[in-house]
């Protein structure tokens, strides 16, 4: 049996997860249909999703279509988790973009074509909730046309739209898709023109042909509510995507989600069986390959009772430790889009409101970031632990997550931006062991800081004879290293930078791997001092749609918010801007839009080029004693001597 793993997307309360449950329950994957509204939905499983109705993870549910395995990936529609989005892009065969009848094309809906068109996935339209007043019939697809710029080719029509009466029923499609299908195909041009009518069979098979190579996207129109029209949509995802193909030898996947401990696994070739030995891969912080071994120690194939996962399925996979999204399995860097990740921008920090929780509450975050690439989380002063964000909406959820998973009352701080640190120049520092009385170390620590190329991490490496002093000694130094760098001088991270070691030594039999710790970071913070750093925030890159009256409220906007306009362009009517736009203001920005733009603007976002800090420069509280004061610094250590390994 193939497998069609297939991604339902749109604007937030369109109805992707109303029609997940459909289909689930038309197919006999369910036996009652639950209802968003009653909170009693197969794939909105969440306490919170169910509270409040609306997705926040995405969510596999499966069910057959003859002798296809579908398995429908339910996705959330607030942008605040658009990264849940572009995770399940990454394994899709196929997608069902949903719009409203209502609501036509919102700006979610064009973000979402966009991606979908970028990474070359087949998409049918799905034109929900013909059944609300309101609803309207063809000129919603000729509203996709013109705002998504897509060609379109309706299979059924409505009748009584707008009523809870509202039917489909079969359309004579061939003429128009004949037409439009010709567009990008010569041959069947020509046979047009000679008369040479195509059978509606041929056409099918083109139809086909020409969704596979998203060059047009098939349409239906229908009501999850009341299943109108959702049979037709069956059909045609049966007959209209395929899985996608198997193109490479070995085993290759993708971890795209973790629920509750378990990796779901799409695999793109090869075979996964229980007990088997898994090497995932991960870009390391350092760029360098980590990989990440287990041993599946349990095996669920979605949808299927098989205890083997053969390519082109999903499986829950038991007992890799450590696994998070993103990991790959298979050789490095292997098949499949790699996910854009944008990182957070925002930073909160977490206290209990029980300060005996406190350990609890780190440890039940820092278990939440070692699942997650998108939750970081340090230590912060005076006890708190800090989490880097998204936005408002992930900080609530995030709060009723540690409430009813963990049973801990939480309370969080201001949402602030989070900078980093890059080094400006060369800069040097050596602090040697006076053989007589010894430092307050008894060690040699010679450090080296050079800026590196944007992307480039941090590069560690050693001008000294590999001997020079015993190993526990080198790594010693070269964990404090890492450890020093992400409190630059000024509190944030330092960040795309090589620190070489230029001298060591150490005297038997008294040195200890403690006098490296300890003496590193002064070390390393005067070497920085000596270079120079300077702060920078992250920003994004943003490309807007806009309506040519709106054109000039909306760059009013971005310059207020200190945006770089980088270029302005117009096309039939509309305005494309590109930017440069703090990452932290991106939020601020996207709520703005709609208001500014009548609801027609569209934005896009990705990582962009960091920027230096403009006017006074943010310093975060250290929580390293700062060594650049050494006497604090010697009073922090022997407060908390020995110094523990990281
Ligand atoms: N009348 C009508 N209401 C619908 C239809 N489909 C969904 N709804 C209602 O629309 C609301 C949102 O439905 P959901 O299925 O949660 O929408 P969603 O796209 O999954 O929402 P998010 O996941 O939060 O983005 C609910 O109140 C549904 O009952 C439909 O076809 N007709
Ligand atoms: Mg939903």
């Amino acid at each position: 049996m193939s497998t069609l793993n297939l991604g339902i997307l749109a604007h937030v309360d369109a109805g992707k997860t109303s029609l997940t449950e459909r289909l689930l329950f038309a197919h006999g994957a369910v036996e009652t249909l639950g209802s968003v509204d009653a909170g009693s939905t197969t794939t909105d499983s969440g306490e919170l999703e169910r509270a409040r109705g609306i997705t926040i993870r995405s969510a596999v549910a499966s069910f057959r279509l003859g002798d296809l395995r579908v398995n429908l990936i339910d996705t959330p529609g607030h942008p605040d988790f658009i990264a849940e989005v572009e995770r399940a892009l990454a394994v899709l065969d196929g997608a069902v973009l949903v719009l409203s009848a209502v609501e036509g094309v919102q700006a979610q809906t064009r973000v979402l074509m966009r991606s979908l068109r970028r990474l070359a996935i087949p998409t049918l339209i799905f034109v929900n909730k013909i059944d609300r007043m309101g609803a309207r019939g063809d000129a919603v697809l000729a509203e996709a046309r013109a705002k998504l710029g897509v060609d379109v080719v309706a299979l059924n029509a409505v009748r009584d739209p707008g009523t809870p009466g509202a039917r489909t029923v079969p359309r004579d499609w061939a003429a128009a898709a004949a037409e439009t299908l010709a567009d990008h195909d010569d041959d069947l041009l020509a046979r047009l023109v000679d008369g040479a009518e195509p059978t509606p069979a041929e056409l099918h098979d083109r139809l086909r042909e020409q969704t596979a190579a998203g060059r047009v996207h098939p349409a239906f129109f229908g009501s999850a509510t009341t299943g109108e029209g959702t049979g037709r949509l069956a059909d045609g995802l049966a007959t209209l995507l395929r899985p996608r193909p198997v193109t490479t030898a070995g085993t290759s996947g993708l971890v795209f989600a973790i629920e509750r401990g378990v990796a779901l696994l799409r695999l793109f070739s090869g075979v996964v069986r229980e007990r088997q030995r898994l090497v995932l891969h991960r870009p390391g912080p350092d760029g360098r390959d980590r990989q990440i071994r287990g041993r599946v120690t349990a095996l669920e194939v979605v949808g299927g009772a098989a205890t083997e996962l053969t390519a082109g399925s999903i499986g829950r996979v038991h007992g890799l430790t450590g696994v998070r999204v993103g990991d790959r399995l298979g050789p490095a860097g292997g098949s499949g889009p790699a996910p854009q990740f944008a990182p957070p921008s925002l930073e909160s920090v977490v206290r209990p409101r029980d300060p005996a929780q406190q350990v609890r509450l780190h440890a039940a975050l820092t278990g939440l970031a070692d699942e997650d690439p998108l939750i970081r989380t340090r230590a912060a002063p005076g006890g708190g632990t800090s989490v880097l964000l998204y936005g408002a909406v992930q900080r609530e959820v995030l709060a009723d997550r540690l409430a009813r998973d963990f049973g801990l009352a939480a309370e969080f701080g201001e949402v602030r931006p989070v900078y980093f640190e890059r080094v400006t120049a060369a800069g040097q520092c050596v602090i040697a062991l006076d053989p007589r009385r010894g430092n307050d170390f008894w060690a040699t620590v010679g450090l080296r800081v050079e800026p590196g190329p944007p992307g480039s991490g941090l590069r560690y490496r050693r001008e000294v004879q590999p001997g020079a002093v015993p190993p526990a000694f080198h790594r010693a130094t070269e964990e404090a290293v890492r450890r020093t760098v992400e409190q630059g001088l000024h509190g944030w991270e330092v960040i795309d930078c090589t620190v070489t070691v230029i001298r060591t030594g150490y005297r038997a039999p008294i040195s200890s791997a403690a006098d490296f710790r300890g003496l590193t970071p002064v070390v390393l913070l005067r070497a920085l001092r000596d270079a120079g750093t300077r702060v920078c925030e992250p920003c994004q890159a943003v490309e807007l749609e806009v309506p040519a009256e709106t054109l000039s409220a909306v760059l009013g906007r971005l310059a207020g918010l200190g945006a770089e306009v980088t270029g302005s362009a117009e096309r039939a009517g509309s305005w494309t801007v590109t930017g440069l736009l703090p990452a932290r203001l991106l939020h601020e920005f996207t709520a703005a839009l709609p208001g500014l733009t009548h609801g027609e603007g569209a934005l896009w976002s990705r990582p962009g080029p960091d920027r230096p800090v403009r006017g006074s420069v943010p310093d975060r509280p250290r929580l390293d004693g700062n060594p650049l004061h050494y006497e604090e610094y010697l009073r922090f250590l022997s407060s908390r001597l020995p110094v523990p390994a990281p």
